[in-house]
C-alpha cells in the first residue's frame, strides 16, 4: 500500500480546523481542539486505532462547544476519506467490543461509501465535566457524513458517563483500525462486488 496520509484544513466563520492523519501510524497524537474532553476522546481513537492524529481547532467556544465538536467530526471525516483513497485492499468492515470496568460498548464500521449513523447510547448525566453528552452524536454524524461510512455505535451498559464515552471512542478506534487495515489476501482489490466503494 502507498502512504495513507491526509491533511485537511476547514475554515468557516464558526471554526478553523486543521487535521493531519496517518492511517498506518503508531498511535501518537497532538490534540488542541480547545475542548479538553474531546482531546481525551480523540487520544483514545489515535492510540487504539494505531493512527497518528493531529487536530488543531479554533472555535467559537464563547458560545458553546457545539460548532467545534461537530466541525472536528466533519474535518476528521474528510481526512479519513482522503487518506483511504480508492479503498483498494482494505478490509472495509471493522468491529470491536471494548469494556471499561462496568461499561461496555460495541462499534461496527463499514466503509460503504454511504453515510449512515446508528448511535444508541444512554448517558446518566447530561454533562461530563463541562462537556455536553449530546455532542457525541453531533461529532459522529459529522464524521460519517464526510468519511462516507456506515457506523453503528451501541453502548451496551455502563453507569459512569466518562466510562461510557471512553468505551465508545476506544471501540471506534479499534474498529477503525480493523476496517482501514490492509488485507494481505486482497491486495489491490476493491472489497465490493460492485467494483467500487
Ligand atoms: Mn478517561
Amino acid at each position: 500500500m502507498t502512504e495513507r496520509t491526509a491533511s485537511v484544513r476547514r475554515d468557516t466563520l464558526e471554526t478553523q480546523i486543521a487535521v493531519e492523519i496517518n492511517l498506518d501510524g503508531t498511535g501518537t497524537s497532538q490534540l488542541e481542539t480547545g475542548v479538553p474532553f474531546l482531546d481525551h476522546m480523540l487520544d483514545q481513537v489515535a492510540r487504539h486505532g494505531m493512527v497518528d492524529l493531529s487536530v488543531r481547532a479554533q472555535g467559537d467556544l464563547h458560545i458553546d462547544a457545539h460548532h467545534t465538536v461537530e466541525d472536528v467530526g466533519i474535518t476528521l471525516g474528510q481526512a479519513l476519506a482522503k487518506a483511504l483513497g480508492d479503498k483498494k485492499g482494505i478490509r472495509r468492515y471493522g468491529h470491536a467490543y471494548v469494556p471499561l470496568d462496568e461499561a461496555l460498548a460495541r462499534v461496527v464500521i463499514d466503509f460503504s461509501g454511504r453515510p449512515g449513523l446508528e448511535m444508541h447510547a444512554d448517558f446518566r448525566r447530561s454533562h461530563i465535566g463541562e462537556f455536553d453528552v449530546d455532542l457525541f452524536h453531533e461529532f459522529f454524524q459529522g464524521l460519517v457524513n464526510h468519511a462516507w461510512m456506515t457506523l453503528h455505535i451501541d453502548s451496551i451498559r455502563g453507569d459512569n458517563a466518562h466510562h461510557v464515552a471512553e468505551t465508545i471512542f476506544k471501540a471506534f478506534g479499534r474498529a477503525l483500525r480493523m476496517a482501514a487495515e490492509g488485507d494481505p489476501r486482497a491486495e489491490g482489490m476493491t472489497p465490493s462486488t460492485k467494483g467500487s466503494l
